[in-house]
């Protein structure tokens, strides 16, 4: 990297704090009008950039990384799954690669709360239920959902956001279960008095909720496939708040409007921004536009993250938080 100011190629608007710092601190190009962009937009910023700031929204695959000049050293990822960029071609190319894990695992740790507890008692239906004047005074028998106190909570990655959730549900009465790569430490599988699944298969037959916490690697690429979804009870929800293609969504959203699930809540889809229909007419559905991380003081420490990968780089240091593809 050069000793002047790095030119640094954010794809998408940030906050205002760290937007503001990035340009004192480099040669910092904006997106001021936030517009995202297109491939030829992005295939001419890593061709001029020192440093790359991409999101969610920016693929850059092989052919992408193919087409990398020769400042590109440092993709220093704006989010913490790296699913966007294939990370063993940059390696490969002699480009780092950084993401921003730890700032937002109570955030989505929240999110998922949120949706564990909004699908089982439906209070989607109920926000549209009075809306729709629907609401004839209170009755014994309406809009009755499930309670979660004594249920079991399946966890598929038990990573930071897996155990943050696991926290959280634990306090409402779950009964915490997990299926990920290695057990968790003993000490923290005793706090949660968790239960671990080696077999995915098994744990998800016999749980009420399931929560997926993984990352999307191709290892994860529909993990929960046709053939795992028809393994769960009938009475069971599935939530997600990790990556939507880590679930066979279409068949999610068969089983959904068959009534195979009791429900689903979901932050995050397979084929973002779109919405699969039938999941959109579904009743016992709650969508959401991928705002697990969605917070203020969230979104200030993710820059943060990225500023100090970028900065520790540019002074010769290597990046805390960088991703290598042994770790995927
Ligand atoms: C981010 C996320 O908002 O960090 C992640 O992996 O899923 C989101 O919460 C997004 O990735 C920003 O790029």
């Amino acid at each position: 990297m050069p000793s002047k100011k790095p030119l640094v190629i954010v794809t998408r608007k940030l906050p205002d704090e760290i937007e503001t710092r990035m340009r004192e601190l480099f040669d910092a190009r904006l997106n001021l009008d936030d517009k995202p962009m297109t491939a030829a937009d992005l295939a001419e910023a890593v061709a001029k950039a020192d440093v790359l700031v991409p999101t969610v929204t920016d693929r850059i695959d092989a052919g992408g990384i193919a087409k990398a000049g020769p400042n590109l050293k440092l993709i220093a990822n704006f989010g913490t799954g790296v699913d966007n960029i294939d990370v063993k071609a940059a390696t490969e190319k002699g480009i780092l690669v950084t993401n921003t894990p730890g700032v937002l695992t109570e955030d989505t740790a929240d999110m998922t709360m949120a949706l564990i507890l909004a699908v089982p008692r439906r209070l989607v239906e109920g926000v549209e239920a009075l809306e729709n004047d629907q609401f004839k005074g209170w009755a014994p028998t309406w809009m009755l959902g499930n309670r979660l106190q004594g249920k079991r909570l399946g966890i598929v990655g038990m990573g930071r956001i897996g155990q943050a959730v696991a926290r959280r549900a634990k306090a409402f009465g779950l009964q915490i279960h997990y299926h990920n790569r290695k057990p968790v430490h003993p000490e923290i599988e005793q706090e949660l008095e968790a239960t671990y699944w080696e077999s995915l298969d098994q744990m998800l037959a016999r749980m009420d909720i399931v929560s997926v916490n993984c990352p999307h690697t191709p290892a994860t690429y529909h993990l929960l496939s046709a053939r795992r979804l028809k393994l769960m009870k009938k009475s069971a929800y599935i939530v997600n708040t990790a990556r939507g293609e880590v679930i066979d969504e279409n068949t999610l959203a068969r089983m959904l409007e068959a009534g195979e699930l009791s429900g689903a809540g979901l932050d995050v889809l397979e084929n973002e921004p779109a919405v699969n229909p039938k999941l959109l007419k579904a009743k016992n559905v709650v969508l959401l536009p991928h705002m697990g991380s969605a917070t203020i003081e969230g979104r200030i420490d993710m820059g943060e993250k990225v500023i100090v990968n970028i900065r520790s780089f540019a002074d010769g240091h290597s990046p805390p938080d960088r991703v290598i593809p042994a770790m995927l």
